[in-house]
């Protein structure tokens, strides 16, 4: 496509069945507002969809578990999710839900039109049902191993590891989620779509020549799929949960969810123009916006929804006939959290809405992190040491810094009226630390938007964040700070080029970070900015007047820190309780009595026993060996109260050779039965007998 007249940007419908975590943020919210914004900063007409996706296994499992009907649960999180999208400034046209009449409407009228066209394939096929629940299994209401990878948690319709599209039918060792029994086959009849024969139509293979331009790890992924061979998929269920297959002989079946919510895009849309888009504001009709070339339609994504963004509802959008076919998915890869998977089940996340308690107010600051960390090529990591640095050592110090210096100069030597912008710096040292600075400023922000063009938000964030460092060294190196007291003239031109470079960054960080921009355009008392003032030299005039200096960002401390990882660690601690498998460990090497016999294992008393200060895992003990009493460090605080171990007998090494823990001399060892995930319980005799008794 040459330049498209409009763009349709989409984010993937979340699952109205828990709150959002900076998983789906980093993933796929952040990055399509930042473009979204960018789109809007430089004059594109932009539709920027979402909305709760609302149906499917997900939310039927999820509001058994919390003992609510479906549709409680989904106006539950529905709000939830919402708020939480708006708090981090998350600025959708319009958020829909699936639930809503328009969408099943809009769902049933597109599956209507394939049936009647013949697209879908009839069949009867055995699939499998819980007895005890009384139910088909389909998608997440089953798992199993994954006939590809190995994964042994694979639901019945994707395995999340590798990424495969997977049937029921497909799963080895299948389990049903609802009574964990194995499930039998029963006959039922569905409508599948035969994505085999579509795969193989001139109108598709045309479309699949757009990969070629997108980001390659999707490129590589619907290459794979394809070069396997697309199977048929049914796009109805045996579910009570969904929109109604609008069909005669369909009682008691529902849309596949992955059928009904890429049409909630559609739906959405439809629902903005007709009730929510200002009639004072020209609109495209729909029609435009869905059935017209020149439209850019951009789907942002989780890697795990590549399939259906790709190549599914691609084909499902073609065989219709009636609407454009994607642009571009740019799909990012999976954050994960300290060193683990974030996981919704396992609680192993950072929620939106408990950020927002510990840290008020300061959305951008994760905004800016979670950015500079994105996935865009490979899974990433968030770490709260990595967030704490990234905000101190970028937002604070450079950008932050550059700010306040130049709004509190400002205000010191001009009361805060910009100075006369026509003075020519003279000496030699100045002259080329402004030459550097303009230079420096003039390249990034070029850079910046090439990579917003191209969706690099990472490195369009850090030419943004280069631009606050070369205010900041322009200071520096002429440190109008001390200039001032021999040559006013000079300093006015210094202020009036970093003043400047305010502006420009509160241009630009509108799209990044816009409860900053509105901060600092409020500082500097000029609420109309426009993104074509971006490379003016002028943009604030002299005799403006400024605003108050207001901190842009607080440092993060590192109690607040301590405080989000000692939660981690918490949650750790309850996750570890969950029955694990323990691995079997090889028997080592044989020894001859003689090695054994080494060993002066004694029966011991333990007679005093305390936490060791700042240390998590280690106990203080005083330990009674008959003949002495031994001091003794054991890591087993976290298993153990001091209390409860007063008066207990137990195995000690009595020989070992005594060392120092934490500058406490441990004067001997604990035997432990210990497990894999840390598990420590203590050895000791089951009846009464004195200590120092020796164990052989
Ligand atoms: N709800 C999956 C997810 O939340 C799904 C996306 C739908 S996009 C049409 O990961
Ligand atoms: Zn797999």
């Amino acid at each position: 496509m040459t330049s498209p007249k409009r763009y349709l940007v989409t984010a993937a419908l979340p699952y109205a069945n828990g709150p959002v975590h900076i998983g789906h943020l980093a993933g796929c919210y952040l990055p399509a507002d930042i473009y979204v914004r960018y789109l809007k900063a430089i004059g594109k007409e932009v539709l920027f969809i979402c909305g709760s996706d609302e149906h499917g296994v997900p939310i039927t499992i999820k509001a058994k578990k919390e003992g609510i009907t479906p549709q409680q649960l989904v106006d539950k999180y529905h709000k939830i999710m919402g708020d939480a999208f708006k708090e981090f400034g998350i600025d959708f046209t319009y958020y829909g839900r699936t639930s809503s009449k328009v969408h099943h409407d809009t769902a049933q009228e597109f599956f209507k039109n394939l049936y009647d066209k013949n697209v879908f394939k009839e069949e009867t096929t055995n699939q499998y049902y819980d007895e005890s629940a009384k139910q088909f299994l389909a998608d997440r209401y089953i798992t199993g191993t994954c006939p590809r990878c190995g994964n042994t948690n694979a639901y019945g319709d994707q395995c999340e590891k590798c990424g495969t599209t997977l049937s029921p039918t497909d799963l080895i060792n299948p389990k049903s989620t609802l009574s964990g029994e194995a499930p039998v086959l029963k006959e039922t009849k569905n409508w599948f779509l035969p994505m085999g024969e579509i795969q193989q139509t001139q109108q598709f293979q045309n479309y699949i020549t757009r990969f070629d331009s997108w980001k390659s790890n999707i490129k590589g992924q619907c290459n794979s799929w394809l070069t396997e061979g697309l199977q048929s998929r049914a796009m109805t269920r045996d579910l009570d949960w969904g929109v109604p297959v609008p069909l005669k002989d369909a009682e008691g079946k529902v849309l596949y969810v992955w059928f009904d919510a890429p049409i909630g895009y559609i739906s959405a849309t439809k629902e903005y123009l007709q009730n929510q888009a200002p009639s004072t504001e020209h609109r495209a009709p729909f029609s435009d916006w869905w059935q017209n070339e020149d439209t850019a339609l951009i789907h942002f994504i989780g890697k795990d929804n590549i399939v259906f963004h790709a190549i599914i509802f691609p084909m499902m959008l073609m065989t219709h006939g009636n609407y454009i076919l994607p642009t571009n998915v740019p799909a990012n890869e999976f954050l994960n959290l300290e060193g683990d998977k974030i996981s919704t089940s396992r609680n192993w996340a950072v929620w939106l809405h408990e950020y927002l308690v510990d840290f008020p107010n300061r959305q951008d600051e994760l905004r800016y992190v979670l950015t500079s960390i994105a996935p865009e090529t490979k899974d990433s990591e968030f770490t709260w040491k990595d967030f704490q640095t990234r905000v101190n050592s970028e937002l604070v110090s450079i950008f932050g810094n550059f700010v306040n210096r130049v709004l509190v100069l400002s205000d010191k030597f001009y009361e805060g009226k910009i100075p006369d912008g026509t003075i020519e710096l003279k000496d030699e040292k100045l002259k080329s630390a402004q030459q550097n600075a303009f230079d420096e400023v003039a390249k990034n922000l070029h850079q910046m938007t090439e990579n917003l063009n191209a969706i690099k938000l990472r490195d369009a964030l850090s030419n943004f964040i280069n631009v606050a460092r070369a205010g900041n060294k322009y200071l520096a190196d002429t440190e109008p700070w001390k200039l001032i007291k021999t040559n006013t003239e000079q300093v006015k031109g210094i202020m009036f080029d970093a003043l400047q470079i305010c502006a420009k960054l509160a241009i630009a960080a509108e799209v990044f970070l816009p409860h900053t921009s509105k901060k600092l355009k409020i500082m500097l008392n000029k609420n109309e900015l426009n993104w074509n003032e971006l490379f003016n030299s002028t943009i604030l005039h002299s005799q403006h007047q400024l605003g108050k200096a207001e901190i842009l960002y607080k440092q993060v401390e590192d109690e607040e820190i301590q405080k989000q990882l000692d939660r981690l660690e918490s949650i750790k601690k309850v996750n570890s309780q969950q029955p694990i498998v323990n691995t079997i460990h090889e028997v080592k090497a044989d020894i001859t009595y003689e090695d054994f016999d080494k060993l002066d294992l004694r029966v011991g008393k333990i007679l005093e026993a305390e936490k060791v200060p700042k240390a998590d895992k280690l106990l203080k003990l005083i330990v009674d060996l008959g003949f002495e009493k031994r001091t003794i460090l054991s890591g087993i605080a976290e298993y153990y109260k001091p209390e409860e171990l007063i008066g207990k007998s137990v195995t000690v090494i009595a020989n070992l050779a005594p060392r120092k823990i934490r500058g406490i001399e441990s004067q001997g060892m604990l035997l432990m039965a210990g497990n894999d995930f840390g598990k420590l319980y203590s050895i000791g005799p089951d009846k009464e007998i004195e200590a120092g008794s020796v164990v052989k």
